[in-house]
């Protein structure tokens, strides 16, 4: 028996006939999958299986996987958790979120570093890019051929947690897409990256655009008062898709704070170290080398620089940054 076999096997070891199982999910691309894949995998095995998140799904390509592959998410908060008796977590463990905690776990399939975890049955493997590659593993080697649905909705969390395989992605991972990709639908997955912008997104996007400001190869737009903080970020990621531009900087007010989103194309001084020189003096700060945020109370700013109108945010965004992006210009 292969060890991928073995290994499935002593998973469905875990439930009693007709179990109750409650799959938790901080949802994403492929945690999604994976829990879609647990159902499968269950399927006339236990009696029910329900997936529940507990983060909060807004953004299109998320909201319109689980819409055409028939995800069925709840939402924890609207479970009841005695229904169940038997859980299970994908793509997470237990130390993640609290969400997770005061829960016995039957099963903890993941692909994270590993963490202080406790089920009936663990498998955590940090050397794989995602928890898919993980169950396509248990369905092939379970020959259960995986729906057009399930096959694309697995070929996505791929996709995503590899970002396109230019990230961790190890041969396992393409050995995986290439399986799914001859049962996927794959009009499924090139419909889901399109989705890229709501109908909101899309005039806030269309006043960026209008109201850009560039300096020094570098793009800023102040949004002022903002509802959604993920607007931001897809302007910010918008932004850098123009030729010559090597940084984009997006901020906005939410309640009472100063958000602020960096990206840059990895080719200079790091987003992360210049967001925290620019602003950990007034609230929180930081990233990775491409991409960082930063967010401040307005009643620190206020307290420093005495203004916190939306016109002196805008600039004083901009004196920060050119301050400290670099001078490495191109
Ligand atoms: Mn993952």
């Amino acid at each position: 028996m292969s060890s991928a076999r073995e290994k499935t096997k002593q998973f469905f070891k875990q439930f009693q006939p007709n179990a109750r199982v409650l799959v938790i999910i901080n949802a994403d691309p492929d945690a999604i999958a994976s829990a879609m894949a647990v159902k499968r995998l269950l399927w006339r095995k236990a009696s029910e299986v329900v997936t529940a998140h507990f983060n909060r799904i807004s953004r299109p390509d998320n909201l319109t996987l689980i819409q055409l592959t028939d995800a069925g998410l709840t939402p924890l908060a609207d479970v009841d958790k005695t229904q169940f008796d038997h859980f299970v977590i994908v793509d997470s463990q237990p130390d993640h979120n609290e969400a997770f905690a005061g829960i016995n776990y039957t099963a903890i399939i993941d692909h994270h570093p590993l963490t202080d975890v406790k089920a009936g049955y663990t498998d955590i493997r940090p050397g794989y890019g995602t928890c898919s590659t993980i169950l396509t593993e248990y369905l092939k080697s379970w020959k259960i051929k995986p729906s057009t649905k399930l096959a694309a909705a697995l070929m996505m969390g791929i996709k995503t947690d590899t970002a396109d395989f230019t990230r961790q992605a190890t041969l396992k991972d393409i050995r995986a897409f290439q399986y799914l990709y001859k049962f996927a639908d794959n009009n499924i997955v090139t419909k889901v990256e399109r989705a890229i912008l709501t109908d909101e997104d899309l005039s806030f996007l269309g006043n960026a655009i209008k109201k850009r400001q560039k300096v020094n190869n570098r793009v800023f737009f102040h949004a002022g008062k903002i509802s959604k903080p993920d607007e931001l970020v897809m302007v910010a990621d918008f932004f850098l898709s123009i030729v010559g531009v090597n940084w984009s900087i997006i901020s906005g007010v939410m309640d009472r704070q100063l958000i602020v989103i960096l990206r840059n194309d990895g080719l200079r001084k790091g987003a992360g170290n210049t967001a925290k020189e620019a602003f950990s003096k007034y609230g929180s700060a930081g990233g990775h080398k491409t991409m960082a945020r930063a967010e401040m109370p307005l009643s620190r700013i206020k307290k420093e620089t005495g203004r916190i109108g939306q016109k002196f945010l805008a600039q004083w965004v901009m004196t920060q940054i050119e301050k400290n992006a670099g001078k490495k210009i191109e």
